[in-house]
C-alpha cells in the first residue's frame, strides 16, 4: 500500500486525475490523504467530489471552501464573488455530497506514520491529545442535526486569541479559524486572518515556525497556503501549490517524501 497525500484540488478534476495515473495510483491498495479545499473555485466539483466519494481509501480533512459551500448549501451564506459551487448546489446529489463532508474531521492524526493532516495549521499551545480534542468538539457540532447554528455562527475573525475558558460559538469559531484559515501565528494562541501573503504582520510568524514540543517528532502535512509555493522541512509538508490559480497540483508519497506535480491544464 502507498499513501499520495494531495493539496488543495478545489474541483480541478482532469489535474486531480492526471496526477493520480502519474504516480500510478491504484484504488484498490493505495491511500488518498487531502489536505481539503476539496471543492470551489476551480470548474469540475461536482466530479471531483463523486470521485472522492466513491474511494474507499480517502481521507479527508475539511478547509475553509468545503466548510463555506456547506453554509451555502444550508442557505446561511450566498456565494461569494470567484466562488463556483453552483454544480453542486443544482445537483440532485445535494445531500449526499453535504452529507458525506459534514462527517469529515477538521484534523486526522495516524500514528503508523506519525503524521497530523490539516488543512491550515495549528497553534503551539496545543500538544497532539489537545489538537484532536479541539478538532472533535467541531466535528461533534456538524454531525449534530443542530449543525446549521455551528455554520452560521462560524465565520468571523474574533476572538483571536485562546484562552482555555473560552466557551461556546467564541470557541468553536477560533478552533475552526486555527485548523482551517491560519497562516500567522504569536505564541501564546493568537491567531493572525488578515495577511494573506507571505510576509508576516509585525510580532508574527508563519504558525508551523513555532510548534508544540509534544510535535516535533510528527510530520504536520498542511494545504491553504498556496502563495509559499512548495514547503518541505523536516517533520513539515505544505501541500497547497495553487493548482486553481494556474500552478500545480501536487501529492507527496508519504513514505518517502517524495513528490509528484501535474501542472494546471488549459
Ligand atoms: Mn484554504
Amino acid at each position: 500500500m502507498t499513501v499520495f497525500a494531495l493539496g488543495d484540488i478545489q474541483g480541478c478534476y482532469r489535474e486531480l486525475r492526471a496526477l493520480l495515473e502519474q504516480v500510478h495510483y491504484d484504488s484498490n491498495k493505495d491511500s488518498l490523504w487531502l489536505t481539503g479545499d476539496i471543492i470551489n473555485r476551480g470548474p469540475d466539483n461536482v466530479e471531483t467530489l463523486q470521485f472522492l466519494m466513491d474511494q474507499s481509501n480517502v481521507q479527508v480533512v475539511l478547509g475553509n471552501h468545503d466548510l463555506h459551500f456547506l453554509a451555502v448549501a444550508s442557505g446561511i451564506r450566498e456565494q461569494l464573488k470567484g466562488d463556483t459551487l453552483s454544480d453542486l448546489l443544482e445537483h440532485k446529489e445535494l445531500d449526499t455530497f453535504t452529507d458525506w463532508l459534514r462527517k469529515q474531521p477538521l484534523v486526522r492524526y495516524d500514528p503508523d506514520y506519525g503524521t497530523l493532516l490539516v488543512h491550515a495549521g495549528m497553534p503551539g499551545i496545543w500538544d497532539l491529545e489537545t489538537v484532536m480534542a479541539r478538532s472533535e468538539e467541531v466535528f461533534d457540532q456538524l454531525t449534530n442535526n443542530n449543525y446549521r447554528r455551528f455554520l452560521q455562527e462560524m465565520y468571523g475573525n474574533k476572538p483571536s486569541i485562546w484562552h482555555n475558558d473560552l466557551t461556546g460559538f467564541a470557541r468553536l469559531r477560533l478552533i475552526t479559524n486555527f485548523f482551517t484559515r491560519m497562516r500567522f501565528y504569536r505564541h501564546p494562541g493568537e491567531i493572525e486572518l488578515n495577511q494573506k501573503k507571505t510576509q508576516a504582520p509585525q510580532g508574527f510568524e508563519p504558525w508551523f515556525d513555532y510548534r508544540n514540543p509534544s510535535l516535533h517528532k510528527i510530520t504536520i502535512l498542511f494545504g491553504h497556503w498556496a502563495a509559499l509555493g512548495c514547503v518541505q522541512r523536516p517533520y513539515l509538508a505544505g501541500l497547497d501549490t495553487g493548482c486553481v490559480w494556474g500552478r500545480h497540483l501536487t501529492a507527496l508519497r508519504v513514505e518517502d517524501g517524495r513528490r509528484f506535480k501535474q501542472q494546471a491544464l488549459p
